[in-house]
């Protein structure tokens, strides 16, 4: 499979955006620095999930930048997406692996070295550490595990490590010094007014730790 940056990771929220378009902040975010793309949608229903995974896909694919859709397998196979990612919720992901077959990156969430330990088990392509920090964005996340437990997935496990939850610039080169492959951020900046500027802002402080 190819080798994959997931350096700074976008995870999208459109209520965070207070109305602008989430295609046109996605982009400005991957012209900053963002390497890879979840679209997560909660609220949609599946016909507006899939048309705007399909435009999303449109533009990332121009920028070489891959698409992982959140927890929609279906949808993640009908738009022909680079990934799925799912949760300790979801389908599990040895049923997920009888459909996608092995090539396809299939993410997981983690909040412990059990799950984890069985993710990589099961073939999970990459872990979701977290909530490493408290978050507000999602309100299921748990308790903060801190970076240690990137620490600790690194020493354990031979996947690629995301670190997850309350991410920002205060913290970033923390999650990087503790050995994460990857940062991924939701309101650090889809809820920033320049989008591009703070993409830029945490692409520089990965690329110096
Ligand atoms: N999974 C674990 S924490 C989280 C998700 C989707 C939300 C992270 O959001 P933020 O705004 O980067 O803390
Ligand atoms: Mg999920």
């Amino acid at each position: 499979m190819v080798d994959l940056d997931y350096s700074l990771y976008l995870v999208t929220d459109r209520g965070l955006l207070e109305g602008r378009d989430l295609i046109q902040e996605v982009k400005k975010a991957v012209n900053g620095g963002v390497s890879l793309v979840q679209l997560r949608e909660k609220e949609a229903g599946s016909r507006d999930f899939y048309e705007l995974a399909l435009a999303l896909k449109k533009e990332l694919a121009a920028r070489r930048v891959p698409l992982i859709i959140n927890d929609r397998l279906d949808i993640a196979l009908a738009i022909e997406a680079d990934g799925l990612h799912i949760g300790q919720e979801d389908l599990p992901l040895s049923a997920v692996r009888k459909i996608t077959g092995p090539d396809f990156i299939v993410g997981i969430s983690v909040g412990n070295l059990e799950q984890a330990r069985r993710a990589e088990k099961e073939g999970a392509s990459y872990l979701g550490a977290g909530p490493v920090f408290l978050t507000v964005t999602k309100a299921d996340a748990g308790e903060a595990t801190g970076p240690e437990f990137i620490q600790v997935l690194k020493q354990e496990c031979a996947l690629p490590v995301i670190a997850i939850g309350g991410i920002n610039e205060d913290n970033l080169a923390g999650i990087k010094s503790a050995g994460a492959d990857g940062a991924a951020v939701v309101s650090a900046l889809m809820g920033q007014n320049d989008i591009e500027a703070a993409a830029r802002r945490l692409r520089n402080l990965w690329e110096k730790t």
